[in-house]
């Protein structure tokens, strides 16, 4: 009898250590994300480890975030801080595992290219939050590396400048000096490379063992471009 009630005990323990701030059920998760329960789960993992690396509390702050990207707790870039808000859905300052894994769901490559993932793109190259892209922004994004040249317009080699004129040129279609997200959505229809760097190729080839260790990776290579920051 002893040991029943302590089981349970143990049992119930259990179920509400999952239970942190922001925790969903992983079927839940999976049936609105690309992702199988058992990647979920997986994620879940990842997540424990990521939002206990300062403060073990369930949630990513932003220091913990920059410590996983940059190895340094205070280092940051405006594309970083960028990421980080986009990823905070709910705006309450910190990254709850059912944001983290519905955002991390935008970058899987079976995502389709729909309104989700260009809204996504367009949300994360608005780096000051104007409800617009403005050729600082991009000309930023071209610094940082995130934009990749090659795969950009076919052109390699192009200073920013240039690049940031085409793009306005291309993409600008009521001339006024910004990007809109209608004119953003037109833009990347026809420049689907635009938004390649959202997709994570290596999920569909890796198993689960190897999880923590490509997340790792994804955030670091696929978000981030590793040289330059
Ligand atoms: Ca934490
Ligand atoms: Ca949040």
């Amino acid at each position: 009898m002893g040991c029943s009630v302590s089981k349970k005990k143990k049992k119930k323990k259990k179920k509400n250590a999952m239970r942190l701030p922001g925790y969903e059920d992983p079927d839940l998760l999976a049936s609105v994300t690309p992702f199988t329960v058992a990647e979920v789960e997986a994620l879940y993992e990842l997540f424990k480890k990521l939002s206990s690396s300062i403060i073990d509390d369930g949630l990513i702050h932003k220091e913990e975030f920059q410590l996983a990207l940059f190895r340094n707790r205070n280092r940051r870039n405006l594309f970083a801080d960028r990421i980080f808000d986009v990823f905070d859905v709910k705006r309450n300052g910190v990254i709850e595992f059912g944001e983290f894994v519905r955002s991390l769901g935008v970058f899987h490559p079976s995502a389709p290219v729909d309104d989700n993932k260009i809204k996504f793109a367009f949300k994360l190259y608005d780096l000051r939050q104007t409800g617009f892209i403005e050729r600082e922004e991009l000309y930023d994004l071209r610094q940082t590396g995130f934009i990749e040249r090659e795969e950009m317009w076919d052109i390699v080699c192009i200073p920013t400048e240039v690049m940031v004129y085409k793009a306005f040129v291309e993409a600008d279609s009521k001339s006024e000096g910004k990007i809109n997200i209608d004119e953003w959505t037109d833009f990347v229809s026809l420049n689907p490379s635009l938004i390649k760097n959202m997709t994570l190729p290596y999920l569909k080839l890796v198993y689960i063992g190897s999880y923590n260790v490509i997340m790792g990776n994804i955030l670091i290579s696929y978000i981030l471009d590793r040289d330059q920051l």
